[in-house]
């Protein structure tokens, strides 16, 4: 298995290079607007394509990334809500372990089943701890979890979390309020996550605006994650790359 995505994770952090992804949710794009995404995209130099989501009910995931792949040369990583969602035309996956939560399937059940079929697909495996925090309104992730999310204030739990998935192994720490969050994750939260572990550090969920997902960089965050605000506005991409890139 190649570790070509990940070294490039470790070298930018090691350089305090920032990255943008751009979550894109198969359900919610047709052809047309997925290909004026791209295009927006290149120009913004958008680092990564990040593909799923927690409830995927089309079954479009491998036509979306074939039209991206055609289209351009951003990587594209999945970031799925279940094995269903895992395309072997992706560059890579975030090979997601919801260690926040308590539900066994997603801690570890769901990988059993899929493990041969993911290794089967090639695909570039990133280990992925994935901690959803409070966004202050019950989000698709929390639902479809079936698992409390860490209270947004409560740092600590974040922090001891994080650190108990490093030493674990894993290679990414994912801080997600949740698509569409209400109140995305606090900065005091990201740097005492980002103080406490050496892994990069991805951060989503209700973020808007290039000044939050700087403040969000400056914190710590090594790449920043958007979706529902670029669903509603594409062109804003622009803005917040400029942002994210400038830190
Ligand atoms: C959700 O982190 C992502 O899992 C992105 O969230 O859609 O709110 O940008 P938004």
């Amino acid at each position: 298995m190649n570790n070509k995505l990940y070294n490039e994770f470790i070298d930018k952090k090691s350089k305090g290079i920032k990255s943008f992804a751009v979550l894109i949710d198969p359900d919610k794009v047709d052809e047309s607007a997925l290909i004026k995404l791209i295009q927006i995209s290149t120009v913004a130099k958008v680092d990564y394509f990040f593909v799923g989501g927690s409830l995927v009910v089309s079954n479009s995931t491998d036509e979306c990334i074939n039209t991206i792949k055609a289209n351009c040369n951003i990587p594209v990583l999945l970031f799925p809500g279940a094995p269903s969602q895992i395309s072997k035309y992706a560059d890579g996956l975030l090979y997601l372990s919801l260690i926040s939560g308590r539900n066994a399937e997603l801690l570890i059940g769901q990988h059993v089943i899929s493990a041969p079929m993911v290794k089967k697909s090639g695909l570039e495996i990133i280990p992925t701890g994935y901690l959803v925090i409070d966004g202050g309104a019950p989000t698709t992730v929390s639902y479809i979890s079936n698992a409390a999310p860490i209270p947004s204030d409560k740092d600590d739990i974040a922090i001891c979390t994080a650190m108990a998935g490093e030493m674990l192994g894993l290679k990414l720490i994912y801080m997600d309020a949740g698509s569409g969050a209400k109140l995305p994750i606090t900065e005091s939260m990201i740097a005492k996550v980002a103080g406490n572990v050496a892994i990069p550090i991805i951060v989503g969920g209700g973020i808007t605006t290039p000044e939050k997902a700087a403040q969000n960089c400056k914190a710590g965050a090594d790449v920043i994650v958007i979706g529902n605000a670029i669903e509603k506005d594409p062109s804003i991409i622009t803005a917040i790359s400029n942002a994210i890139h400038s830190c």
